[in-house]
């Protein structure tokens, strides 16, 4: 990883927009943007990683980081992707979580794939009209925001233990842990599948499972509500 934490200074033309997991589904996001009128001119969207594995176009995820309007985190299935790469996992356990797009590839036709994941931070930090919200895959494991971030600054053993559980914890939700995160907004995050969006204190699961026949939650990072269109005028 290039950097652990990336920071984002608000988006003073257009709207900052956050997607749950999109596990290879980009035409049906494409669908969800165009419905509440994404501007790539001037919005920016935000995922919370996972944008690989299960769906039919795990690959379109390269022109997706291409584009300068779209950022992610890295998720545990572009781990994973690395890990495989690394003959750190398995192919079943890759092929068990919908890796397969992965696995039939050459060494060099991987190579792009796991570069590109590389270099996805850990966390975002998104500056907002109303404060700042910080984007990790599954959690931030620490009571305090930043916290977690001088964890991931110090590199070594302590990131990398604060990136394994900010990629794949679901402490929170499994303990029904309300008591938030100190220091910032709001902690959006994907991973935990939920019928539609859910918070616990200041952190906001946002899978809603668009990737498997359900829709996705395009969330405003300025009011963080669901997005709509930009206003009553576009039906003008
Ligand atoms: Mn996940």
């Amino acid at each position: 990883m290039s950097q652990f934490v990336q920071r984002f200074t608000r988006n003073t033309f257009g709207r900052d927009l956050i997607v749950g997991d999109i596990h290879g589904h980009f035409s049906k996001l494409q669908l969800a943007l165009d419905a509440v009128g994404f501007d790539p001119a001037k919005d920016r969207l935000f995922s919370v990683g996972d944008m690989v594995d299960r769906g039919p176009e795990s690959e379109s995820c390269l022109e997706w980081l291409a584009h300068p309007w779209f950022n992610a985190v890295c998720g545990n299935h572009e781990r994973m992707t690395m890990e495989y790469h690394m003959g750190m996992i398995p192919a079943g356990m890759l092929a068990m979580n919908g890796g397969a797009w992965a696995i039939g590839k050459t060494v060099d036709e991987r190579l792009p794939y796991v570069d590109a994941f590389a270099d996805l931070p850990v966390a975002i930090e998104l500056e907002t009209e109303h404060g700042l919200i910080g984007i990790v895959h599954a959690d931030c494991p620490s009571p305090e925001w930043s916290q977690f971030t001088a964890r991931l600054a110090m590199g070594g053993d302590v990131a990398a233990v604060a990136a394994e559980a900010a990629m794949w914890s679901r402490a929170r939700c499994d303990f029904i842990d309300s008591s938030g995160v100190k220091g910032v907004r709001a902690v959006v995050v994907g991973h935990t599948p939920f019928k539609k969006m859910t918070s616990l204190d200041n952190v906001i699961y946002i899978d809603t499972m668009g990737w498997k026949g359900h829709d996705f939650t395009i969330l405003d990072a300025a009011t963080l509500r669901a997005a709509d269109k930009p206003s009553a005028l576009f039906w003008g």
